[in-house]
This record gives structure tokens, C-alpha cells and sequence, in this order.
């Protein structure tokens, strides 16, 4: 008899688990993220990287600071411009005023810093 009682009462409890489990992750924290993936999310390293050679519009291999404020601007920087002028003081570490592939990385992880979004 208490076998069967306690059996019985595990299997409801093991159920009613199930059923108050499941659905609360479909509904809640399932959702959420798909969510997230649909709204603004942080831009990557990857497509910063992409960015900026892309931006190398004369293609010599070195971002000036023009080259720099277009993809600023791309990146919706409000003030491409100064974000240009603020990056380069930052990366460009031999200071000639344009941004090699030594000091590239220091640029990506820069810009990545500044928390860009897109759509
Ligand atoms: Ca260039
Ligand atoms: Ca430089």
C-alpha cells in the first residue's frame, strides 16, 4: 500500500514538474532570447574587422582619418569625426597618422570597447 501510495504520488510530483517546467521555459527565457537576437545586438569582433577593410577605400592597407570617420559613421557613431580622431590617438601607436595592420587590432578592440549596435 505505501508503495503504491508513495509511487503514485512521485509520478504526479514528477508530472506537474514536467508540465510547470516546460512551458515556463518556452514561454520565459526561451522567448527572451529570441528576443535579444531580434533587437540591436553588440556588434562583433569579426564584423568591426569587416568594417574597417572595407573602409580602406583606397586600398593601401592603412586607414586614414577620413577612411576612419566613414566607418565610424557606418558604425552610427554620432560624431564620426571625433570618434576618428579619438581612435587614432589610441591605435595608432607609431604615430603617422594612419592606422597599419600592427595597430589594427588595438583599433577593433577600441571600437568594440565603445559598445556599437546593429541591427
Ligand atoms: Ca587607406
Ligand atoms: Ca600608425
Amino acid at each position: 500500500m505505501i508503495n503504491i501510495l508513495s509511487s503514485i504520488t512521485s509520478t504526479q510530483n514528477g508530472m506537474l514538474g514536467d508540465v510547470a517546467s516546460v512551458p515556463k521555459c518556452i514561454d520565459k527565457s526561451c522567448q527572451r532570447v529570441i528576443w535579444r537576437k531580434r533587437a540591436s545586438v553588440p556588434i562583433t569582433e569579426d564584423q568591426v574587422r569587416g568594417i574597417f577593410l572595407r573602409y580602406d577605400t583606397n586600398k593601401d592597407g592603412l586607414l586614414s582619418k577620413e577612411e576612419l570617420k566613414n566607418a565610424f559613421a557606418s558604425l552610427g557613431s554620432r560624431m564620426p569625426g571625433v570618434r576618428a580622431w579619438l581612435a587614432l590617438q589610441h591605435a595608432d601607436v607609431n604615430g603617422d597618422g594612419f592606422i597599419n595592420e600592427a595597430e589594427f587590432d588595438k583599433l577593433v578592440k577600441y571600437t568594440l570597447k565603445r559598445g556599437y549596435k546593429i541591427n
